[in-house]
């Protein structure tokens, strides 16, 4: 049996009068959609990127034309280069000088601080953190001599930012004969090299972890060993001693391929 609901009589006259009133209400409110801000003034964008939402503020990737693309942070009220990491200049001729970029990416906050990369030519791409006051580099993972700047200094490009608990784990590049991208996490004191799972032998030196993802205190992701392929692995939290390419803990039948 169906159940018939009847809505209780309204005239026609005061239905429309709410109508009319609602929309003209609604016409008057000002547009809960609109420009936080021109950062790059005029028509070229900004392009924000990487949004994070860390201890109140908004923090982002964008770019001027003044300081090339850099971090910065809104409050709600206001919105603030939080530093200039690529303090260089390109003349790019004709009188306008360009910045360069330290591209910040992979934004990931953790207890109130805020995990990136970002880079500048003392240093190369390398860790940063950003504290709410001040942005620092964390680690200088694919190390430099010194802080003059170079036109090629050695860059870890760190990738793959993932927190797990307390630590933030990523992809590096640590340097040596060939590029090494390896799983690295930083604990909050010292970056350390989780571990080597690909040989610094023959051609190609990288795992290039890839994926991380953390899920019951294990960081999942896949890796290249250089004998099997790209294959799921987990880590954590006690480093290398549990890292494992699971397809080996599996019968032959129901590895992962
Ligand atoms: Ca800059
Ligand atoms: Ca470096
Ligand atoms: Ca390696």
């Amino acid at each position: 049996m169906t159940r018939k609901i009847r809505l209780p009589f309204l005239p026609l006259a005061s239905v429309l009068l709410a109508v009319i009133g609602t929309v003209s209400s609604a016409s008057a409110q000002p547009s809960t959609i609109r420009r936080i801000a021109d950062l790059n003034p005029g028509d070229a964008g900004s392009f924000p990127t990487n949004l994070t939402i860390l201890a109140g503020s908004l923090d982002f990737s964008a770019y001027t034309l003044d300081t090339g693309r850099e971090l910065w942070s809104y409050n709600g009220t206001s919105i603030n280069l939080v530093s200039n990491i690529n303090d260089t200049v390109v003349d790019i001729g004709f009188g306008v000088l360009e910045g360069n970029d330290s591209s910040p990416a992979g934004l990931t906050g953790i207890n109130g601080i805020l995990y990136f990369s970002a880079f500048d030519p003392r240093r190369g791409g390398e860790l940063w953190r950003y504290d709410g006051a001040v942005a620092s580099r964390v680690a200088d993972i694919n190390p430099d001599a010194n802080d003059i700047i170079k036109t090629n200094a050695n860059s870890s490009w760190p990738n793959e930012l993932s927190r797990l608990g307390n630590e933030l784990y990523f992809s590096a590049n640590g340097g040596g004969i060939l590029e090494n991208y390896e799983l690295w996490k930083y604990d909050g004191v010292s970056t350390v090299l989780v571990s080597n799972i690909h040989p610094n032998i023959g051609a190609n030196h990288s795992s290039f972890p890839k994926g991380l993802t953390a899920f019951n205190g294990t960081v999942y992701f896949m890796a290249d060993d250089g004998a099997n392929g790209f294959e799921l692995w987990k880590a954590g939290p006690t480093g290398a001693a549990q890292e494992q390419r699971l397809g080996a803990l599996l019968p032959q039948a129901f590895r992962l391929r």
